[in-house]
């Protein structure tokens, strides 16, 4: 059996996607802080769960034999700087309640850091597996300590928890969840539905990215791989591509040429100011074989097609 935290998320919702179409529907109890609409269902166990609640999580590890766990529940940066006390509560008690839980019956867990562990001192290109992490949000702080608590767990008690230090996520099927990478998927929306987009980073703002696609797949590779060959048990890095906003934004501006982008940045900028501008994720090439399929341009077009037709959909609905 499988659990799912944070199954509602950005990530969460296309990981589950292809778990069930792995193993089944049957397989997988998702859990998130709310109940899913009918939509995001997929067939599976869904339960409320609050993963700041040792208890609950203890109960639902006895109630079902879980072998693998996705812990994807979290607060992202620019929330977690609104409230950091929050962000530490969730994103640290809550990988502890897990760990201790899977420690205790020997369960595989998965749980992604990200690129918010590097800061101002960390070196900016082609960032090393082994560069020095300086955070600057509470929620890079949160993933640089997580990282240890994994590798503390993995050593000390042989859990075999993964890790990967994910770059900004972009996607079509969820909204994402208050981070500071969240302009590169807002602006595909903001294109497609008023040919504008006010951008809240500077346009030189550089930094790296993945496609859903190749995020899930990262996710799944990694948890199929021999435990003798991962090197990291703090969190591997890895990357698909890097541009600027305005890279993106003219990208676009190829599929949609009325599309108009501006910049504002507000108080993200700075947070994106400290994360790297591109990875070097040669260790997880070398480890387990990680290469991505989508660069800049697949990925542009196939989110303008994804929801280009999730927009027909719903104005066929409305129109019944
Ligand atoms: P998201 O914000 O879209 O989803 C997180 C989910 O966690 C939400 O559905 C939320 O309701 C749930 N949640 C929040 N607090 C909870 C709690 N106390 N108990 C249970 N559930 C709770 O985030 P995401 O983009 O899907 O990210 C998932 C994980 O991946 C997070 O750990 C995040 O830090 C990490 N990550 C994401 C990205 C990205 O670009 N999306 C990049 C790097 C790392
Ligand atoms: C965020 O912007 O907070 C996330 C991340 C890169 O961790 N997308």
């Amino acid at each position: 059996m499988i659990l799912v935290t944070g199954s509602l998320g950005q990530i969460g919702v296309d990981l589950i996607r292809e778990l069930v179409l792995i193993h089944g529907p049957k397989a997988i109890v998702a859990t998130d802080l709310r109940e899913p609409a009918s939509s995001e269902s997929n067939g599976v166990t869904f339960k409320l769960l609050d993963v700041t609640d040792a208890d609950a999580l203890n109960q639902l590890f006895d109630d079902n034999a879980f072998d693998t766990v996705y812990h994807l529940a979290g607060i992202l940066s620019a929330t977690g700087e609104e409230d950091p006390d929050l962000c530490w509560k969730v994103n640290i008690e809550g990988l502890e309640n897990v760990l201790k839980s899977a420690r205790e019956r020997s369960i595989r867990v998965f749980w992604p850091s990200s690129i918010a562990v590097f800061g101002s001192s960390t070196e900016k290109s082609m960032t090393r597996q082994s560069a020095r992490t300086d955070p600057y949000t509470m929620y890079g702080v949160t993933k640089t300590a997580g990282e240890l608590l994994c590798r503390y767990y993995a050593r000390k008690f042989a859990v075999d928890v993964r890790s990967l230090r994910f770059p900004g996520v972009i996607s079509y099927a969820a909204p994402p969840g208050g981070g500071t990478t969240d302009y590169a998927v807002e602006m595909f929306f903001g294109a497609l539905q008023h040919g504008s987009y006010e951008c809240f980073v500077s346009e030189d703002t550089r930094l790296p990215m993945m496609y859903i696609p190749d995020a899930v797949k990262s996710v799944l590779e990694l948890m199929q791989v021999d435990p003798a060959d991962i090197s990291i048990r703090t969190s591997y890095n890895v990357t698909a591509f890097s541009f600027s906003a305005q890279e993106l934004a003219s990208a676009i501006t190829k599929h949609i040429p009325e599309f108009r982008c501006t910049y504002t940045p507000d108080s993200r900028q700075i947070i994106a100011d400290s994360w790297p501008r591109s990875i070097d994720d040669s260790t997880a090439r070398k480890d387990w074989g990680w290469k991505p399929e989508f660069n800049l341009e697949g990925m542009v077009s196939d989110m303008l097609k994804h929801i280009s037709a999730i927009r027909k959909h719903e104005s066929s609905q409305e129109s019944l």
